[in-house]
């Protein structure tokens, strides 16, 4: 009888300011991407694993139900991976895994999700004497595999995942801390606002792959690098304005490709629309440096410094609330990273 391993891993989701949107070869970004790791938005997932006598079984519960529809995914991960450990796929699984957010509320649960996955398969691949690298750079490879954005999850604060001339150390294959950023970015705010919390009229995969071919693919990568060199300045400055001016042009270019692919996706709402006018006009107002940036989704994260907390909030219950689903909103903060959990 081989050895029964239980490990579990607290994995957050993250946000992108530069955005990473096109693929090439297995799982490897079309340009560079940088994003803050969140905080309160994360996954707990405990994985049982032991070598299997037949046929690997695996079984997934998500807060305590059984669910065959998630297993593709993850199958289709541990194949990937297996490439790299072998071992892998001679393992019986039993994932038990939560998120501290809605399943349903339209945030990427992919990033937290398969970060806490490829953490826990690190740790026994670690005991097990497998392990054929520092232990996070293997745990970003293995958590990029099952998802692009995932990779950036193992580092808190701030990661950069692909190559970039600006950051050293940096790869396709590995996400690496971006660690040269000022201090106001340490507590920096997200108010994540739900305009719409079903599911996506496109998954990211599917938005990844209609880059190619796309008319305007090559100008973005371009943008995307030289958006990546600017960013980079004024996260180690400090300069709010430039920030904001890069974020927020993210974003927009981010839905513009979607807007022009083929076929097309209109994925912001009319409330999206209202927020973002609603948070400039805020800010031109009131001198306060707010930005926006969206995913691959209606919601709208609402980025900015800890000190305006109290006055960004007022204004998000005056004139926000009012275009999120129920009224809901969640509040989450740069945080720092994962955490490995008793059993
Ligand atoms: C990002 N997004 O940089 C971008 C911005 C969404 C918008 O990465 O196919 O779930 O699993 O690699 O990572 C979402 O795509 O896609 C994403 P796969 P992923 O965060």
């Amino acid at each position: 009888m081989s050895a029964v391993r239980t490990y579990r891993w607290q994995s957050p989701s993250n946000i992108a300011l530069v955005k990473y949107w096109g693929k090439k070869g297995i799982q490897l970004p079309a340009n560079a991407s940088i994003s803050f790791t969140l905080d309160t938005c994360h996954t707990d997932t405990k994985l049982t694993a032991k070598l299997s006598e037949g046929n690997p079984q695996l079984n997934v519960h998500v807060n305590g139900q059984l669910k065959e529809s998630f297993k593709p995914k993850i199958e289709q991960f541990i194949e990937r991976a297996s490439v790299r450990y072998p071992v892998l796929s001679h393992l019986d699984l039993d994932l038990e895994t939560s998120n501290t957010f809605p399943h349903s509320s339209g945030i990427a649960s992919s990033a937290s999700g398969m970060s806490a996955l490829a953490l826990c398969l690190c740790s026994y691949l670690r005991d097990s004497d497998l392990l054929q690298g520092e232990f996070m750079q293997e745990a970003s490879i293995l958590a990029r595999l099952g998802s692009g954005s995932a990779c950036r999850s193992v580092y808190g604060d701030l990661a950069v995942w692909g190559e970039h001339k600006d950051v050293v150390r940096s790869s396709d294959e590995y996400a690496v801390p971006f660690t040269d950023f000022h201090e106001v970015f340490s507590d920096y705010r997200d108010t994540i606002l739900l305009v719409h919390k079903g599911t996506k009229s496109v998954s990211s995969t599917v938005g990844h792959g209609l880059l190619e071919g796309h008319p305007f693919a090559e100008k973005r990568f371009e943008l995307a690098e030289a958006n990546m060199s600017s960013l980079l300045i004024a996260l180690n400055s400090g300069d709010l304005d430039r920030f904001i001016e890069i974020v927020e042009d993210e974003a927009l270019m981010l839905h513009a490709m979607m807007m022009t692919s083929s076929p097309s996706f209109i994925l912001m709402e009319p409330g999206t629309v209202a927020i973002i006018k609603k948070i400039r006009e805020f800010r031109e107002q009131n001198a306060i440096p707010v930005a926006f940036t969206l995913d691959a989704g209606a919601n709208v994260h609402v980025l900015y410094p800890a000190k305006f907390e109290e006055q960004v909030l007022n204004f998000v219950d005056k004139e926000l609330v009012s275009y999120c689903e129920g009224g809901s909103y969640l509040c989450d903060t740069v945080g720092k990273g994962p955490r490995e959990l008793t059993c």
